[in-house]
């Protein structure tokens, strides 16, 4: 479809052609999302992110069967944990560290069960998910690569956490010129105060990173498109 879907969003409506267009899912790990990983290990309460999963989930049954791409994201290592920086390895002075064994296999480690996805939202064939050592989903990946492959123009963001892998994202995302629009509710931090500065940032200053809409006004907008 060539026509354009205007979204109701702020700093204002959303536009986007749903073929130029991929929904991006980032890191809804276990490592993040589950106790016994590496969310928790910082010292978080892993429970303040389950509030994304549902709303997630609602979006990406809208999108599967359109036009508009998905492409998920996991934050991890190689298991012999030379992509991972020593500054991230030390950082935080934890007793269970990046690499160490946890009980869900080595932590933030891919192949082990804390660097899955969780189940609610397993990724189908054909979309592609982007194993990344760093915040941005950019940096040291393919992302731009298959995007520019698939002609994307617009990247509908959702994932945890809000002001870490999704903002590194989005600002990275802003630099290279595509068009950002996060769902609020699809978007999670441990700290709500994070998450709700979070959002104002990404739609401040007449949207100085792009827009900021919800789950159900995104799905209202594409209805149709099946
Ligand atoms: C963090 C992420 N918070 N996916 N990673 O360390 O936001």
């Amino acid at each position: 479809m060539n026509e354009k879907i205007v979204v109701k969003a702020e700093p204002y409506d959303f536009e986007f052609e749903p073929r130029a267009t991929a929904l991006m899912v980032i890191d809804m790990q276990n490592d993040f999302l589950k106790p016994g990983g590496f969310g928790e290990f910082l010292g978080n309460d892993v429970s303040l992110l389950r509030r994304a999963i549902e709303p997630i989930r609602n979006v990406l049954s809208a999108v599967r069967g359109t036009e508009i791409k998905v492409i998920h994201t996991r934050e991890g290592h190689r298991p012999d944990l030379s992509d991972c920086p020593p500054s991230k390895l030390r950082r935080g002075r934890l007793k269970i560290r990046i690499g160490d064994e946890g009980p869900m296999g080595r932590v933030l480690v891919r192949g082990q069960k804390g660097h899955e996805i969780i189940d609610e939202l397993k990724p189908l064939e054909g979309e592609p998910v982007i194993d990344k050592p760093g915040k941005g989903s950019f940096y040291a990946t393919d992302l731009h690569l298959i995007l520019q492959n698939w002609g994307i123009k617009y990247l509908v963001i959702t994932g945890v956490t809000t002001e870490v892998c999704v903002h590194t994202t989005v600002r990275e995302a802003n630099d290279r010129g595509y068009e950002c629009l996060v769902l609020e509710d699809c978007v999670a931090s441990y700290f709500p105060e994070f998450h709700e500065v979070g959002i104002k940032m990404i739609k401040a200053q007449g949207g100085i990173f792009g827009w900021v809409s919800d789950s159900k006004r995104f799905i209202e907008a594409i209805r149709g498109l099946k």
